[in-house]
């Protein structure tokens, strides 16, 4: 039992079972510094745009996923190593075990707002870590040697009854059962305390009427008009899910302002409330993508917060927006205040916002990509000027000024290798224009045919998408179907191919269909 390979393994199960009290610790004091999160948020803040434009490209919504796997995977590899090395001396093996936690402590060190606190889950995983591998060497060196199974003499000849085999498996066994139970119990405890916050929102001081029908009523493989909070995209550089206490959380208006204004939540809700239908979209989503979705979303004006401030003789041309860890955001000064529907928002189809989409309170702006609008988790909004204060993105050069691109999406049918049947297919899917003067018309081009008009789902504002859809005559074989939309301004949207990056993608959705005989 004292194989490399067996060391190996005892230096993977260690440093599992760490990894599992270092997340269970670290859901009672702030998930992102749970070890593995603590390095993926690193390796996050550190990846290079190009990289990460592939990985969202390559791996879409999975990104996270993948890239929290690959960090396991890393320090897995090096877990095994430091088993190997535990084997010839065992302070080898957990000083390399030791290092691996510091590094995830320094990472989590290095998250924007982190404090000394945020080095406990690390302290906890190396405990654990150091003190399971101890525990699985002691019960490898007091092994019998698996020759001398049979042989009696060298078994009363051993100094310590042995705990064999068996006892070795044992020990490994339950570290593997350990490690689960404990990473079991860090999510749970994480999901508890993320559940949705006990809060009930006043109503819009001019409720909205309930939204009409959407085309999904009759083709449900559009998407729906208004997209349930538990199914809207997300996007964002967290790796797990801020909790805010809305007892202890203020929001701050400060910069060029007349005065520095503090909010509390109840502040808020208890001033005059708005409620918009708003498309939000992601600078990220490449045409045809998924980071795009229309809500209903209650709050107060952006304008009214910063009257309350007065800002008449500001000379600001940035809304610098700080989230409760000190991740930062810009907006545009003119663009906010030009008219437009901005908003904090608190409430979110109906309910205070989820705390994947910004609890307790976030903005909300009509018509500019979420990157330079969107701030969720909000707690300051400082007025500043470009020369004086660079926000996330902006150093990483992504554009300061990006309006959305209007955009259509075909949903269905799927393109390759999906196959539909000949006759009647139905087209659709959903297309936005916000501040453009909405959607005015879709087209629907097949092959080299024309482009042909489709028909609109209910109009709402213009501020949010539109569903549409084109009843196409289908013949068999492989077709190209292609939608685009033009706003109301009469602009057709953009067909030039464009990255994401800086500024936002654009070009023509279009797909391979194929039709059965
Ligand atoms: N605090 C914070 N707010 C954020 C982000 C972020 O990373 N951190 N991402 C922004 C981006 S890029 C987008 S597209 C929207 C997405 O909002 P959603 O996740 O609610 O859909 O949030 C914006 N607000
Ligand atoms: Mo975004």
């Amino acid at each position: 039992m004292r194989s490399r390979s067996a060391y190996a393994a005892f230096g993977v199960l260690a440093t599992l079972v760490g990894m599992g009290a270092g997340h269970l610790v670290a859901a009672f004091t702030s998930p992102a510094s749970s070890p593995v999160l603590a390095v993926g948020s690193a390796v996050i803040d550190r990846t290079p745009v190009p990289l990460a434009q592939w990985a969202i490209r390559t791996f879409g919504a999975a990104d996270k996923a993948i890239l929290i796997g690959s960090v396991i995977v890393g320090v897995l590899l090096l877990a095994g190593l430091a088993g190997v090395l535990a084997r010839r001396r065992f302070v080898l093996g957990a000083a390399l075990l030791v290092v691996l936690v510091a590094i995830a402590a320094a990472a989590a060190l290095t998250n924007a707002g982190a404090g000394a606190v945020d080095v406990v889950p690390a302290v906890a995983t190396a405990v654990v870590g150091v003190a399971a591998l101890a525990l699985l060497d002691r019960l490898a060196r007091r092994a019998r040697p698996a020759t001398a199974a049979d042989d009696g003499a060298a078994r009363s000849a051993s100094p310590s009854p042995g705990v064999g085999r068996r006892g070795v498996l044992l020990g490994a066994g339950s570290m593997v059962v350990l490690a689960a139970a404990l990473a079991g119990a860090g999510r749970l405890v994480g999901r508890l305390r993320s559940a949705p916050a006990d809060v009930t929102l006043p109503a819009a001081a001019q409720p909205l009427p309930a939204l009409p029908a959407g085309l999904e009523r009759t083709y449900p493989d559009i998407t729906p008009l208004q997209v349930p909070n538990e199914d809207f995209y997300r996007v964002d550089t967290r790796l797990d899910v801020p909790i805010v206490d809305v007892e202890d959380w203020t929001l701050t208006i400060d910069g060029d302002v007349d005065q520095e204004v503090v909010l509390t939540f109840d502040d808020i809700a208890a001033m005059e409330l708005i409620e918009r239908d708003i498309t939000l979209t992601c600078v990220s989503n490449s045409v045809g993508g998924e980071f795009v979705g229309g809500a209903r979303w209650l709050g107060v004006p952006l304008m009214s917060l910063l009257q309350m401030a007065g800002i008449d003789n500001t000379k600001a041309d940035q809304l610098f927006s700080t989230d409760v860890d000190g991740m930062t955001i810009s907006t545009p000064f003119e663009l906010a205040t030009d008219g437009r529907d901005a908003m904090l928002a608190i409430g979110m189809n109906g309910e205070p916002l989820p705390r994947e989409h910004g609890f307790p309170a976030r903005m909300v702006i009509p018509g500019l990509y979420g990157m330079i609008s969107a701030t969720k988790w909000i707690e300051r909004i400082t007025l500043t000027t470009y020369a004086a204060q660079e926000a996330y993105w902006t150093q990483r050069d992504w554009a300061t000024d990006a309006p959305i691109k209007p955009s259509a999406r075909i949903d269905t049918p799927q393109g390759l290798p999906e196959e539909v049947a000949p006759g009647e297919v139905i087209v659709g899917g959903v297309a936005w224009a916000q501040t453009r003067g909405g959607v005015a018309k879709i087209e629907v081009k097949v092959d080299d045919g024309g482009w042909e008009e489709a028909e609109l789902g209910p109009d709402v504002d213009n501020d949010y998408w539109r569903q549409w859809f084109y009843r196409w005559d289908a013949t068999p074989g492989l077709h190209s179907v292609a939608a685009r939309v033009t706003d109301g301004d009469g602009e057709p949207q953009i067909t030039e191919v464009a990255q994401p990056f800086p500024e936002g993608s654009s070009g023509i959705h279009l797909l391979q269909i194929s039709v059965s005989d």
